[in-house]
């Protein structure tokens, strides 16, 4: 996968993507990041990227031209790619919108700042616009930084559930288990005895419980979205957390049929 990332700050991108699980993917080819500056392609004297409002009003607003020369630069005639520009008023970013990203060969990015872009820019050149949420940014860097991140470990070879240790069918979408390591004893608090039984079975189901059970208190409607295997509700109904299952997901689907 290739990302290509449009921005008045590239050095903002150095340092996030030279740690950890994207690091590797850089070393191993999975993905290359180009980061271009909007900058370079400003052509008058001052290399201005932004200029004051038509019809008046506060801060700035990203020029076209700069915009428009640096992605047309980029792309080189590529129609494969697919252009989106972080903005407040996109849609919100999920994990679904990361897997359908996924799939395309190149994700070109364009990082807005000041109060904005051109409208005429958007209009002619983005495919696409993305929010990461309800909250207010200086700009669209650490966006474009989440949806790099989030959209690469699902690239075959990153990492992702096809390579997470507990493959069971519930183990994407829902709030994982809590985890422990060494000591066994940590302040006077020690670590569940069914952990170091060494029964695989038993400690497979253990999670299955713990994971639904974390799941019904914090985040009850990701239960909508996930089948269980036989054995799974088997597991889960002995425990007496199928019922509350259905329960949820029953109040939840009335819920959203009688909002619209
Ligand atoms: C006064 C109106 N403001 C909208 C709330 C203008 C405005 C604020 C912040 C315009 C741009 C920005 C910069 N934010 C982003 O570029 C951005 C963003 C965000 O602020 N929140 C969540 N997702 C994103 S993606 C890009």
């Amino acid at each position: 996968m290739v990302f290509d990332i449009l921005t008045i700050f590239p050095d903002f991108f150095g340092t996030p993507l030279q740690e950890g699980i994207i690091r590797r993917a850089l070393e191993d080819g999975k993905i290359q990041v180009g980061i271009h500056n909007i900058r370079d392609y400003a052509l008058d004297r001052h290399h201005m990227t932004d200029d004051r409002p038509f019809g008046g009003g506060e801060g700035m607003v990203m020029k076209p031209e700069p915009l428009a020369e640096c992605l047309k630069t980029v792309l080189a005639g590529d129609e494969t790619s697919r252009v989106i520009m972080l903005s407040p008023k996109g849609p919100r970013f999920s994990q679904q919108v990361a897997q359908r990203l996924a799939v395309s060969p190149r994700l070109v990015f364009i990082c807005g700042r000041y109060e904005g872009v051109d409208e005429r820019f958007r209009d002619k050149y983005v495919d696409e616009e993305l929010s990461i949420g309800d909250y207010v940014l200086t700009g669209g860097e650490l966006a474009a930084l989440v949806v790099i991140d989030a959209v690469s470990r699902l690239l075959p070879g990153v990492l992702g559930c096809e390579d997470s240790a507990v493959n069971d069918s519930f183990s994407c979408g829902l709030l994982k288990h809590a985890q422990y390591t060494r000591p066994r004893i940590f302040e006077g608090t020690a670590v569940p005895e069914v952990l170091l039984s060494g029964d695989h079975a038993a400690i497979a189901r253990y999670r299955l419980v713990e994971t639904v059970k974390l799941t019904l208190e914090r985040r009850p409607e990701l239960l909508l979205d996930v089948s269980f295997t036989p054995a799974e509700q088997k597991i889960l109904k002995k425990e007496g957390l199928l019922g509350r299952i259905e329960t949820i997901v029953r109040e939840y689907r009335t819920e959203r049929s009688s909002a619209g």
